[in-house]
């Protein structure tokens, strides 16, 4: 097992990976920017170490800064959190090169799998259902429409660098398709340097949901049930949930299986989420792979009892999984609010600031992850995630009458936050129901 572990990240993130380590008596190393001096993480940890300016690019970015951290404080790991450097190949491999373990799949699969064409026609070719479409790239806009002809509009235009909706158009008819495939091009050209595109039918208000999977360094390979994350306010989520309403055991299982066997087609290692789209008629579609921890984990740490991170660490440590499929058990129902800096009525508009009262809620089946306190100020550098709530109950009615009072019992003063929207999407008749897809919230908001 390691001995220290180097946290390459800020927030509730780079809190709950330190928790894990304290658990599992694996000394810990937060590195800080300069505006983190006073961040939870850097006062949590055994030992911290400045690693330069505010700006992410200069600190919690800047891979040379933070390898050279390592080797001062002696770690032998780096766990990269989420965001930063986590999906960052380069990174990966520049680790292994200095003999940290990187607390992640290898560089290679990072490679692969950021690469959403090449994922695809992987996917393909091990049978993983994806999205009716192309199973090779496209590059200009005659091959691309020529190709859109045989699939059929409506399609969705994506880039093969892409994600989070950037580089991704929808073309509803051959009028319109030269000009959204350009745009969506040039987008990824712009952001990252990449032409490559390929075309898939679009699917109309599917839901998004992404199976949670653990893969040791022998090949075995365990799912641990679905996420939906179908709420979300362009492409970013707002609430989560495991399990699904929308999904009954069978199609669980057959999901698992799919979710599964992706996994195993890329020689897959460590935790790591299969997004599907689910569609109206219940068919399902591999869409990407991400080789991170995600921020929406805990909902199925909650339904599980697994400790996801301590997984992490012990399969990068070499240990094999100690479960099998037969020992995971979906137990009753989870939800996660994302509390962010921002303000609603203002687009959004990120609100950092100083925080001059915070109270949470408490009791049975309610878990905070934050990485805030009282007289903390908010960077405006970084992420607006500011807490995460999330709930467990025997179902689905009572984890949500239970979030229901958590919400009403938190307080954040001082800054502006989306708790009243949170609140709303609570207390939606739709949402109560389990009426959801990915148009929930252009549907039901005026956002
Ligand atoms: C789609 C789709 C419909 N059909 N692909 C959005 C982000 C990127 N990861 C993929 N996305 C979508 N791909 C096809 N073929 C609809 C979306 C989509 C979406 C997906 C998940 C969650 C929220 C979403 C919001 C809008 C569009």
């Amino acid at each position: 097992m390691f001995h220290k572990i180097l946290i390459a990240n800020r927030g509730e993130i780079a809190v709950r990976i330190i928790r894990a380590c304290r658990e599992m008596g694996i000394k810990t190393v937060a590195v800080y920017s300069e505006a983190d001096r006073e961040a939870l993480h850097t006062l949590l940890a055994d030992e911290a170490i400045c690693i330069g300016p505010a700006s992410s690019l200069e600190s919690y970015l800047n891979m040379e800064r933070i390898l050279s951290a390592t080797v001062a404080m002696k770690a032998d790991a780096i766990h990269p959190g989420f965001g930063f450097l986590s999906e960052n190949a380069r990174f990966a491999e520049l680790c292994q090169k200095c003999h940290i373990a990187f607390i992640g799949p290898s560089a290679q699969i990072i490679h692969k799998m950021g690469n959403k064409s090449e994922a695809r026609k992987t996917m393909m070719e091990a049978n993983v259902p994806v999205v009716p479409g192309s199973r090779e790239p496209v590059y200009t806009v005659e091959e691309a429409e020529k190709m859109a002809e045989e699939i059929g509009y409506p399609v969705m235009i994506k880039a093969s660098s892409g994600g989070g909706g950037k580089g991704m158009r929808i073309s509803r008819s051959s009028e319109d398709f030269a000009a959204n495939f350009q745009n969506a091009q040039m987008e990824s050209i712009n952001g990252f340097s990449d032409d490559t595109m390929y075309i898939e039918k679009y699917i109309e208000q599917p839901r998004h949901i992404e199976f949670q999977i653990l893969a040791d360094k022998y090949g075995n390979v365990l799912h641990l049930g679905e996420r939906d994350c179908s709420i979300q306010r362009r492409h970013q989520k707002v609430m989560e949930e495991s399990p699904s309403a929308a999904i009954s055991p069978e199609l669980r299982k057959q999901m698992g299986e799919m979710a599964v066997r992706a996994a195993k087609a890329v020689n897959y290692e460590n935790a790591g989420t299969i997004e599907f789209l689910l569609d109206k008629n219940k068919q399902f579609y591999f869409m990407e792979m991400n080789t991170r921890i995600q921020v929406e984990h805990p909902v199925t740490e909650m339904v599980t009892g697994i400790d996801l991170i301590q997984e992490q660490i012990r399969i990068a440590a070499g240990e094999k999984l100690s479960l099998r499929q037969e020992d995971i058990h979906i137990n009753g129902h989870a939800i996660e609010c994302r509390i962010n800096a921002e303000n609603p009525s203002k687009h959004f508009m990120p609100c950092p600031g100083l925080i001059t009262n915070v109270h949470v809620p408490g009791g049975n089946g309610v878990r905070i992850d934050t990485a805030i306190y009282n007289n903390y100020r908010v960077p405006p550098n970084y992420d607006s995630m500011l807490l995460k709530l999330i709930v467990h109950g025997n179902d689905r009615a009572s984890a949500i009458e239970k979030m229901r009072s958590a919400l009403g019992e938190l307080i954040i003063e001082g800054i502006e936050t989306n708790l009243d929207f949170e609140y709303e999407i609570i207390n939606n008749e739709d949402f109560q129901k389990g009426n959801i897809d990915t148009d929930f919230i252009p549907k039901h908001f005026n956002v």
